[in-house]
């Protein structure tokens, strides 16, 4: 199976996950400061405040990923690094480091794609509201302007949000990541405003001429565990808050009815004024997709089968749709629970095409958590991640086979990071860190995505 010789093959990041130099250059706090902060929330008290120290090590990493025959890399901004309380002047130190970061890609022959949030919220920000205050989306554009003034020159490709779904549900309905809340209305507003503040950066952006411009959307392959009522009816809700509720606005320009239907007890709806939608819909060059499985999906509480712990109404990301959970269908399993399932992203990728009008797509992330250890001779023999990626390039080849106008991949992630809520434990590094000496070690992984990225062949 050959790549074609413009398919792009990339790595990505996010700047919390690896910076560290909390306090450097005046950056100010973003709610997930705070939250790692707040005891309880994050595995092992696990925080971002050192991270793989990227922010210091920057040159040696981009000369690594260089090594590696890596020809395109996406990394985000830390908000509160180019403005401390999210509104307001720039910070020169916080421009200056994505300048020379992004110089530095480029003399190394990567190319630099920019996602403007990923989930460090400033949180000055939070403290008047946070997303499901409105104002949030025109700071959050305000923001994007500014970044892209300073790097618009080099930079061609741009993300607006990473995930909105974790953004709103995980980070205000289910609490697991920041700010922490449980509460569905403001997770509910916040879908709104997160989608409204893409709307608003991408009418900034292509004032300044932007390039290549889009989104990026965590989507499942969503099916129901039986054909009984009660389980069709919870996948259709579970595709609902996890698919449609995000792709129908920004690429049909309407939230499925069924969702506005089922949620309307929340009392969300007055937040969609008139003239959102026409914003949130406006034409993107590019729809990034990130996949990591697929979800099986019950009704009923008593399934034996059922994943994870959530008892109570209160965990559930799905506002009014807590009995909907997932089950386990059988599929080897990740070492951080996650069903390995490529065929659910040829499902994804051919549902697109099928269901939404055309847009060009890209995996910006994929990738697979394994506890992987440096052994004797100094190697990480991570054989599973391999395959992983092997099976989800893939499962790639055979969607693009089928007319599906898949652009690129980038594997999750170059290097392991701070998980979010699982902090340090899970790795998904095609490169090990070692967190006390910050000693980067190529996995069996990345020496095999090196040989990937440069035949474009997934027969080696
Ligand atoms: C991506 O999220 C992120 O973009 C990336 O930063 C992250 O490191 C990577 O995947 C690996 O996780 O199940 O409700 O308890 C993927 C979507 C969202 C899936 C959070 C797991 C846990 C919350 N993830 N979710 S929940």
């Amino acid at each position: 199976m050959i790549f074609s010789d413009d398919f792009v093959f990339g790595g990505a990041t996010a700047a919390y996950q690896i910076e560290g130099a909390a306090t450097e250059g005046g950056r100010g706090k973003s709610i997930w400061d705070v939250f790692s902060h707040t005891e309880g929330r994050v595995v092992n008290g696990d925080t971002g405040d050192v991270a793989i120290d990227h922010y210091h090590r920057f040159k040696d990493d981009v000369a690594l990923m260089a090594e590696l025959g890596f020809k395109a890399y996406r990394y985000s901004v830390s908000w509160p690094r180019i403005q401390p309380d999210g509104t307001g002047k720039a910070l020169e130190a916080g421009l200056d480091f994505y300048s020379r970061l992004t110089d530095e890609l480029l003399g190394a022959g990567i190319d630099p794609w920019i996602t403007l949030y990923h989930w460090d919220l400033p949180q000055a920000l939070q403290d008047a509201g946070g997303w499901p205050n409105r104002d949030t989306a025109q700071r959050f554009a305000d923001f994007s302007a500014i970044v892209h003034e300073h790097l618009g020159d080099r930079v061609k490709h741009w993300i607006t949000l990473n995930e909105p779904f974790v953004s709103s549900f995980v980070g205000y309905a289910a609490g697991r990541h920041a700010p922490g809340l449980r509460d569905p209305q403001a997770a509910l507003k916040s879908v709104h405003h997160l989608l409204l503040g893409h709307g608003l950066a991408l009418q900034a952006l292509r004032a300044q001429n932007v390039a290549d411009i889009g989104i990026t959307l965590n989507l499942y392959s969503v099916q129901a565990a039986s054909d009984s009522a009660v389980d069709t009816d919870a996948a259709r809700r579970v595709d609902g808050f996890q698919n449609r509720l995000f792709l129908d606005p920004v690429l049909k320009g309407r939230y499925p009815q069924d969702m506005l239907h089922d949620t309307a007890e929340f009392g969300w709806l007055p937040a969609v004024q008139e003239g959102d939608l026409e914003l949130i819909s406006a034409p993107i060059d590019l729809l990034g997709v990130n996949y990591y499985t697929k979800y099986l999906i019950t009704g009923d509480p008593e399934h034996p089968d059922l994943v994870g712990e959530r008892t109570g109404q209160l965990d559930s990301p799905y506002p009014g749709a807590a009995h909907a959970r997932e089950v386990r269908h059988g599929k080897p399993l990740t070492d951080i629970g996650w069903e390995i399932d490529p065929d659910g992203l040829h499902d994804v990728l051919t549902r697109l095409k099928r269901e939404y009008p055309a847009v060009p797509l890209v995996i910006t992330e994929n990738g697979a958590a394994f506890d992987d250890e440096l052994s004797e001779d100094g190697a990480v023999h991570d054989q599973r991640r391999v395959d992983y990626v092997r099976e989800h390039l893939a499962a790639c080849a055979r969607a693009i086979e089928d007319g599906v106008p898949l652009k690129g991949y980038f594997l999750w992630s170059v290097f392991d990071n701070f998980e979010w809520a699982e902090g340090y434990a899970k790795r998904f590094g095609a490169v090990h860190v070692d967190y006390q000496t910050q000693v980067r070690t190529p996995k069996d992984s990345a020496l095999w995505y090196s040989r990937t990225m440069r035949s474009r062949s997934l027969d080696q």
